[in-house]
């Protein structure tokens, strides 16, 4: 008896879950179906979309909204949305029925873009990668995809995130479009046979400050790029920071650290060569990362060949003492510069320091 019971209790419990699982849009008609174009629709309000049942062979279809506040639907098929909101249109043919679910929002008009390269400025060398940054207006449109193109793919080519790569000097005209609406920026690539220089580009503007390690001396060699009257690399260390950038041509340079942290064993009379591209002409303060135990060192900037700045490091007022103790000596010198490229030389008077960089900070016109 009590089995009896047990199996009629699950009886009862298997068809209540059978009746749960069934959809209420279900084929009705066993070896009948009918499908629709769209399995569902995501739509804005006031958008008309054409659904079309099939196969027409099994006779005329029926189709009804169950919220015509949200969407309707014509004898047709013809869906139209009203207003935000979900719903289902319920397509029948005899008794057999299904359901395309549809959402509707209020569409949020884009009214402009902006982009513009996430540095300034947008002057670039080869082999240099970058993003344009798009915004919309309002930031909340919605937009289509869009649409990024390059007028010289050879010195810039963009890609569909706006990412850019730069390859061979030139400029080259970026361009974004997004339905209508369309903005336009243009990129610089210095050429690297006028540039050559290492980790560039080295570029001065307004913007913010230019930092150029020592070690990013410019490529080139030995008495065009720097002069080293010791033959060897004192540092034991190979080479290892300039190989790894892609020089092979600076043997006797004493680059202390694989990170590229100073040069080091500086001698009287040697020199490093930096080139930079001038964005905003004007007034830039000099600094410069030494280390030094005594401050005897003394060193010349000599901008273009010409205009040399002397700097005698005992006027910088203070010392680390130590070789390995960097410190930022800051406004050792003021240089005037043009727009364009300039050449920039360390020149090594007197040693008692290793020197770990040069910063650049525009200060007027
Ligand atoms: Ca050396």
């Amino acid at each position: 008896m009590k089995n009896n019971v047990l199996v009629i209790s699950l009886g009862f419990l298997l068809l209540l879950g059978g009746m749960a699982g069934c959809d209420e849009y279900e084929n009705k008609e066993a070896g009948r179906n009918i499908s629709v174009n769209q399995p569902s629709l995501n739509m804005f309000v006031g958008d008309t979309v054409q659904l079309v049942a099939s196969p027409s062979s099994g006779g005329a279809f029926t189709w009804q909204s169950e919220d015509g506040e949200v969407a309707t639907v014509s004898g047709d098929g013809t869906v139209i949305a009203k207003g935000a909101g979900a719903t289902d249109i319920v397509v029948a043919q005899g008794e057999v029925r299904i359901k395309v679910p549809v959402s509707a929002k209020v569409k949020v008009p884009l009214n402009d873009i902006t982009i513009a390269c996430d540095v300034y400025p947008a002057i670039f060398a080869p082999g240099n990668t970058s993003l344009v940054v798009l915004t919309l207006d309002p930031p909340d449109a919605d937009a289509p995809v869009p649409v990024w193109t390059s007028t010289d793919p050879q010195v810039a080519l963009v890609n569909a995130t706006g990412e850019l790569t730069f390859f061979a000097g030139g400029t080259s005209d970026i361009t974004c479009r997004v339905g209508s609406v369309e903005k336009t920026i243009q990129v610089t690539v210095l050429d690297s046979q006028d540039y050559p220089w290492f980790n560039g580009p080295h570029i001065l503007s307004k913007a913010g400050t230019c930092t150029v390690k020592a070690a990013d001396f410019d490529l080139g060699g030995e008495g065009v790029a720097y002069h080293d009257s010791d033959a060897d690399d004192s540092s034991g260390q190979d080479r290892c920071y300039r190989k790894a950038g892609g020089d092979s041509n600076s043997p006797g340079m004493d680059v202390e650290g694989c990170a590229g942290r100073n040069i080091g064993w500086t001698g009287a009379g040697e020199w490093m060569r930096y080139t930079v591209y001038v964005y905003h002409a004007g007034q830039y303060q000099v600094d410069i990362e030494a280390a030094t135990p005594t401050l005897n060192g003394n060193v010349d900037l000599i901008v273009d060949n010409s205009a040399t700045h002397h700097v005698p490091f005992s006027g910088f007022g203070s010392q680390t003492n130590e070789w390995g103790v960097f410190a930022w000596y800051n406004n050792v010198a003021t240089l005037t510069l043009t727009e364009g490229k300039h050449e920039i030389i360390y020149y090594i008077h007197a040693a008692d320091h290793n020197v770990g960089g040069l910063r650049f900070t525009w200060t007027g016109e």
